[in-house]
């Protein structure tokens, strides 16, 4: 594991290509906003033409097989999938359990976003409100979308859609999956610990606390202490340790909160790394295919960028009500203090700091419920 993570940074040093991608990206991006335009529109999924969810899943579909401008050997859509993973690796601890959790994912989301449009210029990321699209079969799991549920027949295996098996293929794993297989698996609602999608009261309930984060500044932050800790779904964790197969791992109890709640309620897995942790439910081990998006390489399943848009958008609505304000200033793990620099941008000629992020308007985009 660690000779192997070593090697994935050496690629990602490496990258001759790093710098000369990123401005491919970067200057596309620009010459569809253009200067002072306008910021782009992230829409609700429902709001979107039956035109609009093809031309998205088609610049998805694009970036799957398009060769990386970063990491050599594999495609620009995994290289998201690996930095996702390898961001929860122990020694990056970059983008979960702490205060980057928001400003990590928001540069993430933006950079595929931007990457898209090289793509399909007019493509935003739309998001999922899961307190209002709360069926198993309704938005966002159109057809010509995301398509559906698992099939339990077939390994809880997605069909239907663009990105069902044998049309979609996994290729970046977790560590510690022993299974390995190829395809997006999905078990809506089957998980112990997210038979629930989040309700607007829950989510309300996150967004009426005024402290961004506090000390410890990870997973074992008092809920109510931390609009971070509470809205990212740790609760009532012990201790925040690592483990060599499944990365940073807070010992937590069973229950789960928003963000972490519409992972396992998507992937029905009872724990994140179900295959190699025992089932918090009942402590026997469980053999059930791991679903895509309880693991730590779950952009695999592009629900992924669906639900994080809707994760930013309420943090921007958080932001709204409490301020453009962020913690720590210092103090906290490296990465997550308000102007330390984030892993992997930096290594793709990116310098990005929480402060830079803060205000997503100058990030050139707001959402469809913000005024324009
Ligand atoms: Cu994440």
């Amino acid at each position: 594991m660690a000779d192997l993570t070593m090697s994935r940074r050496a690629l990602l040093r490496r990258g001759a290509g790093a710098a000369a991608g990123l401005a491919l990206v970067g200057g596309v991006a620009a010459r569809v906003r253009g200067a002072g335009a306008e910021p782009q529109v992230r829409r609700n999924v429902t709001a979107l033409s039956a035109d609009e969810r093809i031309d998205f899943a088609n610049a998805v579909m694009a970036l799957k097989s398009r060769p990386s401008p970063w990491v050599s050997g594999i495609s620009t859509y995994d290289t998201f999938v690996l930095w996702h993973r390898d961001a929860m690796g122990c020694g990056v601890n970059a983008a979960h359990m702490g205060p980057a959790f928001f400003p990590w994912h928001r540069r993430f989301l933006r950079l595929f976003e931007e990457t898209l449009q090289t793509i399909e210029p007019a493509v935003t990321l739309p998001y999922w409100d899961w307190t209002v699209d709360r069926s198993t079969t309704g938005a966002p799991w159109f057809d010509d979308l995301l398509g559906g549920n698992g099939d339990p027949a077939e390994g809880e295996a997605v069909m239907t859609g663009p990105f069902r098996k044998g049309s979609w293929e996994i290729s970046i794993f977790d560590p510690g999956d022993m299974d390995q297989v190829p395809y997006l698996a999905r078990n809506f609602g089957a998980s112990k610990m997210a038979a629930e999608l989040p309700t607007a009261e829950e989510v309300e309930e996150a967004l009426a606390i005024a402290t961004y984060d506090a000390s410890p500044w990870n997973a074992t932050v008092p809920p109510g202490s931390s609009f971070r800790n509470a809205f990212e779904g740790w609760q009532d964790c012990a201790v925040q340790g690592c483990d060599p197969v499944g990365g940073i791992s807070p010992i937590c109890g069973s229950r789960h909160n928003i963000h972490n709640r519409v992972h396992l309620w998507v992937a029905g897995e009872s724990s994140f790394m179900a295959h190699v942790m025992t089932d918090a439910g009942d402590g026997t081990r469980t053999d059930d295919v791991m679903g895509t998006m309880a693991a730590s390489s779950s952009p695999n399943d592009p629900v992924f960028w669906l639900h994080h848009a809707n994760v930013d958008r309420l943090w921007a609505v958080w932001q709204e009500r409490h301020g453009l304000v962020y913690q720590p200033e210092t103090g906290g793990p490296f990465g997550h203090n308000i102007d330390d620099p984030m892993w992997p941008y930096e290594q793709i000629g990116m310098t990005v700091t929480p402060r830079m992020v803060l205000d997503h308007r100058a990030m050139g985009y707001r959402y469809d419920t913000e005024s324009a």
